[in-house]
C-alpha cells in the first residue's frame, strides 16, 4: 500500500473557484441547493483516457447499477455516485475556449438519472469539502490480470498489487489530491468493488481509476435496461433533434416511417478496421438494397457519420444519382458552441434512433447506443440490428440485445 498525496499539475490550471461552480448551476434545478449530508459517502470513478463517449456511457451503467442495488441495504443508503465530468475526450476536436470539464446535465436528464441511482455531479460536492483542495481518501487503481484465463478459466477475482500509475488527470482539476493509493488487479463483476470498499469503512471519498475494467454483473438484464432507460438525453438535445426531424424528415412520431438512417463510422474505423467497413460504393449498394427490400417507398436517408467532408460528398452524390434524398444534421456554429461535439453526436444518435430502418457500423459503441435506444422506442429488432458489411469477405450479423421490460 502506498501512502502519498498527488497534486497534479497540468498546463490547464482548473480549480473549483466559486465562479466556476456557479457556471454550471441552473437555478431552476434542485441541484443548486443540493444538501450534502455529513455522513454521506462518495464513490468516484474515472475511465481510461482514450476511451470514447459511448463506452463511457456503458461504464456509467455498471457503476449506477451497483449503486442502485447498494441502496437497498440499510448501511449503504447514504452512498452516492459522483458523475465524472466530460473532459478532453479524444474525439471531441472542436476547440472549446473555456476548456472546462463538462457536467452530465449538458447531455442527460439529471432527474431521470437520479430516479434510478443516487448520483451527484462532481461540482456539487466541492462546496462540501470546506477546503481549498478536495482530498480523496483512497484511489484504487484497477488493472487487468496479465492472464484473464488462468488455467483455462475466467474467474471473478481481485488482488492487491504493488506497482501502478494513475494515467488520468482528475478531469483537469489541479487541486484534487488523493491520500492513499491502492493498486488492484481486478477481473469480473462490478459489484465486487464493494468488497474493496468494505476494507476501509472510514473512507468517505473513494475513487476507482480504470472504471472500464469491472464488467456488468448481468449484461442485458432487467436492471441493465432499467438503468439504460433512465439515461434520457437532456431536453434541449431532444428538442433540437425533433425539430430537425419535423422540418427535414417529415416526422413528428416516435417511430418514423419516412426515412431510414445509417451510422457510417469512418476515421479510425476506416483505417484500423478495413475488413469490417465497406467502400463508398459498397455503402451505397447496401443502402439501396435494404431500402428496396424493406421500405421501397422511402426516398430519404439520414446519415450520421464522423467521415471527412470529401467522403460524405461522394456518398451523397452517389445516393442522389440513384434517386435518394440525403440528409445530414449540420450544426451552426452557435449549435456547436451550445451543444458541443458531444451534444452534436447525440443529436445524430437521436435522429438515427427514430428512423424506420437503421444500418450501423460493426462493433461501434456509437452504433450500439442507437440500437439500445431503438429497443426502448419499441422498434422491431430486424429494423435495428443491421450492419454495413465489407465489400468482400465474411459479414457476421450483429448480436440482438433485445429489451427486457
Ligand atoms: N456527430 C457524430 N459524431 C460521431 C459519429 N460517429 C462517431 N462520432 C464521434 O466519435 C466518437 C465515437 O467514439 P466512441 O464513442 O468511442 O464509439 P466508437 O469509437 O464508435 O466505438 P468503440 O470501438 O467502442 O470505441 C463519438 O463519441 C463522436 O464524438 C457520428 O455519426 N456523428
Ligand atoms: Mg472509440
Amino acid at each position: 500500500m502506498l501512502f502519498f498525496s498527488l497534486l497534479l499539475t497540468s498546463c490547464l490550471v482548473l480549480t473549483f473557484a466559486e465562479d466556476d461552480l456557479q457556471g454550471y448551476c441552473d437555478a431552476k434545478h434542485q441541484s443548486c441547493n443540493i444538501h450534502l449530508e455529513e455522513d454521506e459517502k462518495y464513490i468516484l470513478y474515472d475511465v481510461n483516457p482514450p476511451e470514447g463517449f459511448n463506452l463511457r456511457r456503458d461504464v456509467y451503467m455498471r457503476f449506477a447499477i451497483m449503486m442502485s442495488e447498494a441502496q437497498k441495504h440499510e448501511n449503504m443508503k447514504n452512498w452516492k455516485l459522483v458523475l465524472p465530468p466530460w473532459y478532453n475526450l479524444y474525439h471531441w476536436k472542436t476547440v472549446d475556449s473555456s476548456h472546462k470539464p463538462v457536467p452530465w446535465s449538458m447531455f442527460f436528464d439529471m432527474e431521470s438519472l437520479r430516479n434510478f441511482a443516487p448520483v451527484v455531479e462532481l461540482y456539487e460536492i466541492f462546496p462540501k469539502t470546506k477546503r481549498k483542495h478536495f482530498e480523496i481518501n483512497r484511489l484504487y487503481i484497477l488493472q487487468n490480470f496479465p492472464d484473464a484465463f488462468e488455467n483455462g478459466i475466467f474467474d471473478d477475482k481481485w488482488e492487491i498489487d504493488k506497482d501502478c500509475h494513475y494515467s488520468g488527470s482528475f478531469w483537469g482539476y489541479n487541486n484534487i489530491t488523493v491520500k492513499e493509493i491502492d493498486c488492484v488487479k481486478f477481473q469480473g463483476r462490478t459489484s465486487m468493488l464493494l468488497e474493496l470498499i468494505s476494507l476501509h469503512p472510514s473512507d468517505k471519498y473513494v475513487m476507482f481509476a480504470h472504471g472500464e475494467i469491472p464488467l456488468h454483473d448481468y449484461y442485458g438484464s432487467k436492471s441493465f435496461w432499467d438503468c439504460r432507460k433512465s439515461m434520457k438525453f437532456s431536453k434541449k438535445l431532444i428538442d433540437k433533434a425533433r425539430k430537425y426531424m419535423s422540418e427535414n424528415l417529415n416526422c413528428i412520431d416516435e417511430r418514423c416511417s419516412t426515412y431510414i438512417s445509417i451510422h457510417w463510422r469512418r476515421q479510425d474505423f476506416a483505417r484500423a478496421r478495413r475488413k469490417d467497413v465497406p467502400s463508398i460504393k459498397g455503402t451505397v449498394r447496401q443502402i439501396d438494397k435494404a431500402i428496396k427490400k424493406y421500405h421501397p417507398h422511402i426516398l430519404d436517408v439520414f446519415i450520421a457519420s464522423d467521415a471527412q467532408n470529401s467522403e460524405l460528398e461522394q456518398l451523397e452524390n452517389q445516393l442522389n444519382d440513384i434517386g435518394y434524398r440525403v440528409h445530414f444534421y449540420l450544426p451552426s456554429s452557435s449549435d456547436l458552441q451550445e451543444f458541443k461535439d458531444g451534444g452534436i453526436a447525440i443529436i445524430d444518435q437521436i435522429i438515427c434512433s427514430h428512423a424506420a430502418f437503421f444500418i450501423g457500423t460493426h462493433e461501434s459503441t456509437f452504433t450500439f447506443r442507437i440500437q439500445e435506444e431503438r429497443e426502448i422506442l419499441g422498434f422491431e429488432s430486424n429494423t435495428t440490428f443491421n450492419r454495413f458489411c465489407p465489400d468482400t469477405g465474411k459479414c457476421e450479423q450483429p448480436s440482438k440485445w433485445t429489451i427486457v421490460n
